[in-house]
């Protein structure tokens, strides 16, 4: 098994009740209406079918012609449903589905019923896993409904297919032989982000190229856009603000000026003569020389809304990141995003959302939640997630990171009301936001597996979940992606399970543990660089982590940067005393002595050793685990990862020792004796160099 067929590789199922009963729907299979989705759904029957049985399921024209099994939407269905039956439906939106034994006549037919076609796709993927995972019970009832409205991945993909921080192979989009040739891959791409309930997808990297809004590219992402669209998913470009100088021919991109506002006007016009259900544009502006509306002295509710007005008449959707530093580069870049954004607050269009990443660094191995979460609440915001593992061992580590995301999205952030959660807020009930958003920057390239590590799937199919609801927990996610890609034994599900909740915290131990960060390789971000120096004081290690002879950590306190100021006042009173922050910030706000007593007993400098030290023995025990499970595993995806692991534990004993090695020359101190003794040479460590170091 090369894991290409992800967590919808279909399986022959046992001679069993559950064989009978799904031979039984599949032998009369009747929808309610016609149209492109459902002829998606019909092919997904068809291939689950003849995986687990062996059989095509017989479609009915008629449905007293003897089907079993029906599917359609609430309006189709209107004639068979109860009114109380139709509210409940109807309440379940846009999205939403219902599935469960419908009575006729005295008879009971297995249903699935959504609001859309869309919706009647997804119950069908539930239908399915419930099938795959031996749980289908004709005669249960099952509704369910996303919490935010935009489920979306964001590939950070270059025209050239080269991926930024993509660590599985290139681009899966063939600009070059695109729109004449259709790779079968990227049907596939859509079935399973369908499957998990992705909505949209910006096909281009964030560092945009104009290009990609010129008429021949168009004409290939319209392609793109066709083969979606009965999948549900919208299609989003990125635009570089300087798209009107570069590819229109005007001397300036201001946002004020009536050229260059009708320029987007009619660049937006134009996509949606080719893409009519266009989604929008994604934006990064001003921020890592990407131009913006400061060029103009313009703001960026100037920028953003701009474009939002030429979208708006389409119905499209503007996202605006607030990923931006350069500001007040004098000041903790901590705080940046706040700056610029606050004072802003209310003066978005109603068709803007600002993406703001989870943390206010980037994507470190572990963030507090990004401040901006509640401090703008009379503006739309969403989630920007980062799927792939750009600071989190790249495609050689396995590191589930959903437990990551809900320790984010569970975090109480006080603000706008006591019991306001990331999640909460995300889901638009605090600030009765209706446009909502979650952003994943995608793990997905042309690897034949999708993600270069077996485990990154989990994480693609773990966003796809949080996306839908953010209140999922990461256990439940992990057992099911666990029993769709390993099977169902009982022992193989809990000793994976165990192994992939266990991966995030032991990554943040032997790279960044007790609230340590970006302290990795210079640009390329792999592997340990804390000594990384030279350039902007914001893009070397020791800005971030201020080791000193006296001690380590950055004070972001009020005798310090005070970024920990912009947070509510409930997190500032516990966050801002050393003794009562949770120890995976302390260092993210604290400048701390190296005898600090930490609340196990143990000083500072010794706790920072032991927690390199688990870091390594963590991924030890997954190593073990791993091969205790060969003989129940495939022996090509056995290997796969087996090889991965023993990459790692090399990775995380190379991130302790030059980390452990490289503190040491301040603290001064030894390391405990009931530690595995960092050996080698610092200098060894910092001479290597990584110039073939993938997805910068
Ligand atoms: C950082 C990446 C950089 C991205 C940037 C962004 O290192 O490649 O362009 O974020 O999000 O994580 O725009």
């Amino acid at each position: 098994n090369d894991g290409y067929n992800l967590w919808l590789d279909y399986q022959p199922l046992p001679n069993s009740t559950l064989q009978n009963d799904v031979s039984e729907l599949l032998s009369g299979v009747y929808f309610f209406g016609e149209n492109p989705t459902y002829e998606v759904i019909k092919k997904e029957l068809n291939r689950a079918a003849e995986s687990w049985i062996g059989n095509t399921p017989s479609f009915r024209q008629e449905r007293l012609q003897s089907a079993t099994f029906y599917l359609g939407t609430r309006q189709e269905f209107s004639q068979v449903l109860s009114l109380d039956q139709q509210a409940e439906i109807k309440a379940l939106g846009e999205d939403g589905f219902w599935t469960g034994p419908v009575e006729i006549d005295g008879k009971s037919y297995f249903s699935i019923i959504g609001n859309t076609p869309i919706g009647v796709l997804y119950g069908t993927f539930h239908w399915i896993k419930t099938v795959q995972s031996k749980t289908f019970n004709k005669n249960s009832i099952h509704s369910d409904s996303p919490k935010v409205k935009v489920r979306m991945l964001n590939h950070w993909d270059n025209l050239d297919r080269t991926v930024e921080r993509g660590y599985a192979g290139f681009s899966i989009w063939d600009w070059h032989r695109l729109p004449g040739y259709v790779d079968p891959r990227y049907i596939d791409y859509a079935r399973a982000n369908a499957s998990i309930g992705i909505n949209a997808v910006s096909l281009t990297n964030v560092n945009a190229n104009a290009l990609i809004l010129t008429t021949d590219f168009m004409k290939k992402v319209k392609v793109l856009a066709d083969i979606f669209r009965p999948y549900g998913i919208k299609v989003f470009l990125t635009a570089r603000f300087s798209a009107p100088i570069q590819i229109g021919g005007l001397e300036t991109a201001d946002p004020l000026n009536d050229q260059v506002r009708d320029f987007w006007k009619e660049k937006t016009a134009e996509i949606y003569s080719y893409i009519p259900d266009f989604g929008g544009f994604l934006v990064k502006a001003n921020s890592e020389g990407q131009p913006g509306p400061h060029e103009y002295g313009r703001n960026h509710a100037e920028g953003a809304n701009m474009l939002a007005e030429a979208l708006a008449p389409h119905g499209g959707l503007l996202i605006w990141r607030a990923f931006v530093y350069s500001f007040q580069e004098d000041q903790d870049r901590h705080k940046q995003a706040n700056f610029e954004f606050e004072p802003l607050d209310g003066k978005f269009r109603d068709n803007v959302i600002i993406q703001i990443k989870n943390g206010a660094i980037d994507f470190q191995p572990r963030e507090p939640f990004h401040p901006l979460f509640g401090a703008i609440n009379q503006t739309n915001v969403g989630m920007e997630f980062q799927i792939t593992q750009e600071y989190l061992g790249q495609a050689t580590q396995l590191v589930f990171l959903a437990p990551m995301w809900e320790e984010v999205l569970q975090t109480n952030i006080y603000r706008p009301k006591p019991s306001t959660t990331v999640a909460s807020l995300l889901e638009g009930t605090e600030t009765n936001q209706d446009l909502t958003l979650m952003a994943g920057v995608s793990n997905i390239g042309t690897d034949r597996n999708w993600t270069g590590h077996l485990f990154g799937q989990a994480n693609w199919y773990a966003f796809g979940k949080l996306a839908w609801n953010p209140d999922a927990n990461s256990a439940d996610i992990a057992e099911e992606w666990i029993k769709l890609t390993f099977g169902q034994k009982p022992m193989v599900v809990s000793k994976i399970e165990e192994m992939m909740l266990d991966s995030h915290e032991a990554a943040v131990d032997y790279m960044t543990p007790l609230g340590l960060h970006h302290i990795m390789g210079r640009s390329h971000h792999y592997g340990p660089g804390p000594w990384v120096m030279g350039g902007r004081a914001d893009w070397t290690a020791p800005y971030y982590h201020q080791a000193d002879s006296l001690g380590i950590g950055f004070d972001r306190t009020s005798t310090g940067s005070d970024a920990l100021s912009q947070y509510a006042q409930e997190i500032q009173e516990v966050w801002s005393n050393p003794n009562e922050i949770p120890e995976k910030y302390l260092l993210w706000f604290h400048h701390l002595p190296w005898d600090f007593k930490l609340k196990d007993g143990h000083t500072l400098w010794e706790g920072i050793a032991y927690h390199y030290d688990r870091g390594v023995k963590e991924v030890r025990a997954m190593q073990q685990t791993w091969d205790s499970l060969k003989p129940e595993l495939d022996p090509e995806e056995f290997e796969h990862v087996r090889q991965l692991l023993n990459i790692q534990e090399e990775e995380a004993e190379w991130w302790r020792n030059a980390c452990l090695l490289y503190f040491q020359t301040f603290s001064k101190r030894p390391f405990p004796s009931d530690i595995e003794q960092p050996e080698g040479d610092l200098e060894y460590y910092k001479s290597l160099m990584f110039p073939n170091a993938p997805g910068i």
